[in-house]
């Protein structure tokens, strides 16, 4: 057996569990190859050569249908995007199914998955707490959760069949607490995302993310200066 064609760049945060969702569902063998943002991992010349805006998920193919080099791709949705091209599967066939589906991927990338992610930081990680940041965010994601709740109230799925928009938005619904909502207000996207929480793959993917995080060293203040300390200076051959 020879080394999988699939490396993830990985850890255990919304965006990476697109990836390995995805990997899951389609039973291909990959690599995960943790990075631990907590402990600036995603600094180092070796990560950002693959993915030059410091962030997981990056994913290299040591097969790329050209015959060349290995080829790296960073951006969750641009993985995503790849690797289902790649296997023919989780995106429709024909110009209109796919361009629904490429708009509610990008719908999640520059929507759903920052507002989210800057409620969290004001939320759980801001050293001060600025109650306008925190009900901007969250009015904000309940917004775009809205949004998504009409999509999915004729529909079993975002985008035809279960696609490369659902495994995006998914990991983002899943923690709805942490995301300072209330699932009940959200009854359609209450019952998708109890759907995809059952599929065996989704539950696979997490319970590696699981693996990894139990293995790892806990976050320090370190840690924090690490993760919301950046700046310009941070972006090597600018210092
Ligand atoms: N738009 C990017 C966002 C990636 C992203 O923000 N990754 C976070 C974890 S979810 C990260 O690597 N953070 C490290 C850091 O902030 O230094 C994607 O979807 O891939």
């Amino acid at each position: 057996m020879g080394s999988p064609r699939y490396d993830v760049y990985y850890w255990p945060t919304p965006n990476g569990h697109k990836v390995t969702i995805l990997l899951e569902e389609a039973e291909v063998d990959y690599r995960l190859v943790p990075v631990d943002i907590r402990q600036g991992e995603q600094f180092t010349e070796a990560f950002v050569a693959l993915s030059p805006n410091n962030r997981m998920p990056a994913l290299v193919d040591h097969a790329p249908d050209d015959g060349g080099e290995p080829l790296a791709v960073f951006e969750s949705g641009a993985i995503l995007w790849y690797l289902a091209e790649q296997l023919g599967r989780f995106l429709p066939q024909g110009s209109r199914a796919r361009a629904d589906a490429s708009q509610w991927l990008f719908w999640q990338m520059a929507n759903q998955g920052p507002m989210s992610g800057q409620f969290r930081h004001f939320d759980a990680y801001a050293t001060e707490r600025i109650p306008y940041a925190i009900d901007r965010y969250r009015r904000e994601v309940a917004r775009l959760w809205a949004v998504l709740d009409r999509r999915l109230q004729d529909r079993e799925y975002i985008a035809g069949d279960y696609s490369i928009a659902d495994m995006a938005c998914f990991p983002w619904v899943r923690p709805a607490r942490a995301m300072g909502q209330d699932l009940a207000q959200f009854p359609h996207v209450q019952r998708w995302m109890e759907a995809l929480k059952r599929r065996p793959a989704v539950e696979r993917a997490y319970a590696k993310g699981k693996a990894i995080e139990a293995a790892a060293p806990p976050m320090t203040a370190d840690s924090w200066r690490l993760l919301f300390g950046q700046d310009a200076s941070t972006v090597s051959g600018r210092s």
